[in-house]
C-alpha cells in the first residue's frame, strides 16, 4: 500500500469513527420527561415505543400517554392528568423534595406541589414555594437534631437510671422473698399457739356456757310464769260476769280493743281478738286470744274497774309492763290514758336482772391469752399479705417493658399533668390516665395501662391505656399517648378527638433515642 492508498484508508476509517461517535451521541439524546412522570421511571416512557401499561397488562401508542383519556387499569398512560381513577401525580419540587400526589388533584384548583406543576390548566397559578417551604423543613428538621441531640444524654442517664432501678428491684425481691419465708413460718407458729389457746378458752367456758345456758333458761322460764300471771290475771279483768269465759260481749265493753282507733269496738275487732270464738276458757283464751290481746291491755282505761274477784291478792298486777310495745305510734296516747304508767315502771325495777357470768381468774386468763394469741395471728397474716402485695407489685415491674434500655424505668411511680380551661389531666405511666374536673366533681380514669403500640419500628412512640371508666352509653374510656423526644418530662397536648377517646401528646428524653438517627436522615435527605 502506498501513503496516498494508507491516507485514503485511514481517511475513511476516521470518517467512520466520527460517524460512529455522532451516532452514539445521538442515541443519548435525553428522552423527555413526561408531565407526573419521577426521574426513576422516565426510561419506562419512551416517545420512540409504544407505550406498555405498568401493570404490563397492555400496550399503547406513545401519543395516547397524557391524552387525557384513561387507558391503563393501573392509570399509569396518565401520569400527568386527572383522567385515570388511581392515578398517581408526581411533584418534582426541585428545590424541596420530590412527592407524589393522588392524580385526582391534578388541575383541581388547588396548589399541592409546592413547585405548582399539579395545575397547569390556567384555572389557578400556583407559585413555587419550595425553597422556602424547604428551607422550613431544614430549620425544623434542624432544630429536632439540636433536641435529640441534647436529649440524647438525658436519655443515656435515664437508662442507666432505669438499669439501676431494675437491679434494686431485683435485690428488693430477693429480700423480700427471704422475709417472707420468715412471714411464713411466723404465721403458722402462731397459727399453732392461737389454736392451743383458744382450745384451753374453750375448754374453760364449756362451764360457764352451760351456767349460763341453764340462767338463760332459768329466766325464760320466769318471764313465762310471769307472761302467764299477767295473762290470767287480764282474763280475770275482762271476765267481768266472774263465770271464767270471756264472752264477745266483754270484749265488746273494753276500749282498748278498739283496734282502728274510731271509738268504738265493732264485732269484727272483738273477734279478731278472740281469735273468731263466741267465748273463750281460760286455756282457750291463754292460747287463742293472749297473743293478740296483750300489746292492747296496758290501753285498758278501765284499769281502774276492779275484777269481779273479790279480794284479789294481785289485784294491780295485770298493769305491769310487758316488753311488747304498743300499737306503733301510739306511745304519746298511750302515756296519756294509761293510768298506771307508774305501776309499769315499778315492775319495770323489779325486773330480774340479765343473767352475769362472772368467770373466775383462770379463766379470765385464758380469755386473755387466747385473744393475745389471735391478735398475734391477725398481725402475722397481716405481714404475710402486705410482703406478698409487695412481691407482686416488684415482680410485675420487673417484666414490665421500659424500652430497649430500660430508659422509661424512671417514669414509673410518677403523674404528669396538663391542665385546659375544663380538666386537669394526669398521665402516669405505666400506671393509668385521669381527667379531673375543675368543678370539683370526680375524677374520671381514661384508660388503665395496656402496652406499647407504636408502629414496629418505632414501637416506643405511643403508649396506650384501656379500660376507663365507662362512657355513658357508649364503650370504656382509651387513652393514647404519643411519646415524643424532649428534654423534659412533659404532657404538651390533650384532645378527645372522638367522644371517650383521649390522645395525649407526651415529650420525655426517653424517647430521643431512634428518631433522632431518623431526624438525621431525613436531613441529610433533605440536603
Ligand atoms: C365527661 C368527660 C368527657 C366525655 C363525656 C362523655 O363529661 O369525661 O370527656 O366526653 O363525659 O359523656
Amino acid at each position: 500500500m502506498n501513503l496516498s492508498d494508507f491516507l485514503r484508508f485511514f481517511n475513511l476509517h476516521l470518517l467512520f469513527l466520527i460517524l460512529y461517535f455522532i451516532g452514539t451521541g445521538q442515541s443519548k439524546v435525553e428522552v423527555p420527561r413526561p408531565r407526573g412522570v419521577s426521574l426513576s421511571r422516565t426510561g419506562l416512557y419512551d416517545p420512540e415505543k409504544n407505550f406498555t401499561c405498568l401493570d404490563g397488562s397492555k400496550s399503547i401508542p406513545f401519543n395516547q400517554v397524557n391524552d387525557d383519556y384513561c387507558d391503563c387499569q393501573d392509570g399509569s398512560d396518565e401520569p400527568g392528568t386527572s383522567a385515570c381513577y388511581g392515578g398517581t401525580f408526581h411533584c418534582p419540587n426541585a428545590e424541596y423534595r420530590p412527592e407524589n400526589i393522588p392524580s385526582y388533584r391534578v388541575n383541581d384548583g388547588v396548589c399541592d406541589c409546592c413547585d405548582g406543576t399539579d395545575e397547569y390548566s390556567g384555572v389557578i397559578t400556583c407559585v413555587d414555594n419550595c425553597l422556602e417551604v424547604g428551607r422550613a423543613a431544614r430549620e425544623e428538621a434542624a432544630r429536632i437534631a439540636e433536641l435529640y441531640k441534647a436529649g440524647k444524654q438525658l436519655r443515656a442517664d435515664l437508662a442507666q437510671e432505669g438499669q439501676k432501678l431494675k437491679n434494686e428491684k431485683q435485690q428488693r425481691l430477693n429480700e423480700l422473698k427471704k422475709t417472707k419465708e420468715e412471714a411464713d413460718k411466723v404465721k403458722a407458729e402462731r397459727e399453732e399457739l392461737k389454736k392451743l389457746a383458744e382450745a384451753a378458752e374453750s375448754k374453760a367456758l364449756e362451764y360457764y356456757n352451760q351456767l349460763e345456758e341453764e340462767q338463760n333458761a332459768k329466766r325464760a322460764e320466769l318471764e313465762a310464769a310471769q307472761d302467764k300471771e299477767q295473762a290470767v290475771q287480764f282474763f280475770k279483768r275482762l271476765d267481768t260476769n266472774g263465770d271464767s269465759y270471756l264472752t264477745l260481749e266483754e270484749v265488746l265493753a273494753r276500749k282498748c280493743f278498739d283496734k282502728n282507733r274510731d271509738g268504738q269496738v265493732t264485732e269484727d275487732e272483738a273477734k279478731y281478738f278472740l281469735n273468731s270464738e263466741e267465748q273463750l276458757d281460760l286455756e282457750g283464751y291463754l292460747e287463742k286470744a293472749w297473743p293478740q290481746m296483750k300489746p292492747y291491755r296496758v290501753l285498758d282505761s278501765d284499769m281502774d274497774i276492779p275484777p269481779k274477784v273479790e279480794n284479789e291478792p294481785t289485784e294491780e298486777a295485770p298493769t305491769e309492763a310487758d316488753d311488747l310495745a304498743p300499737l306503733e305510734g301510739e306511745e304519746e296516747e298511750e302515756e296519756e290514758e294509761d293510768e298506771d304508767t307508774d305501776d309499769q315502771e315499778q315492775v319495770q325495777q323489779e325486773e330480774p336482772p340479765k343473767p352475769q357470768v362472772e368467770y373466775d381468774e383462770a379463766t379470765k386468763k385464758l380469755i386473755e391469752l387466747a385473744s393475745q394469741a389471735r391478735t398475734a395471728f391477725t398481725e402475722s397474716e397481716n405481714d404475710v399479705r402486705q410482703i406478698n402485695t409487695q412481691i407482686t407489685d416488684i415482680e410485675r415491674s420487673l417484666t414490665q417493658d421500659f424500652g430497649r434500655e430500660e430508659e422509661f424505668a424512671s417514669l414509673e411511680g410518677q403523674c404528669f399533668e396538663y391542665e385546659d380551661h375544663e380538666y386537669t389531666y394526669k398521665l402516669c405511666p405505666f400506671d393509668k390516665t385521669l381527667q379531673v374536673p375543675k368543678s370539683g366533681s370526680m375524677e374520671i380514669t381514661l384508660g388503665r395501662w395496656s402496652e406499647w403500640d407504636g408502629p414496629e419500628e418505632n414501637k416506643y412512640s405511643s403508649m396506650l391505656y384501656t379500660n376507663g371508666q365507662n362512657c355513658w352509653n357508649g364503650p370504656n374510656r382509651t387513652t393514647k399517648v404519643k411519646v415524643s423526644c424532649g428534654i423534659e418530662n412533659k404532657v404538651t397536648s390533650v384532645a378527645e378527638p372522638n367522644r371517650c377517646e383521649y390522645a395525649f401528646e407526651f415529650e420525655t428524653p426517653a424517647a430521643c433515642k431512634e428518631s433522632s438517627q431518623q431526624a438525621e436522615n431525613d436531613l441529610h435527605d433533605e440536603l
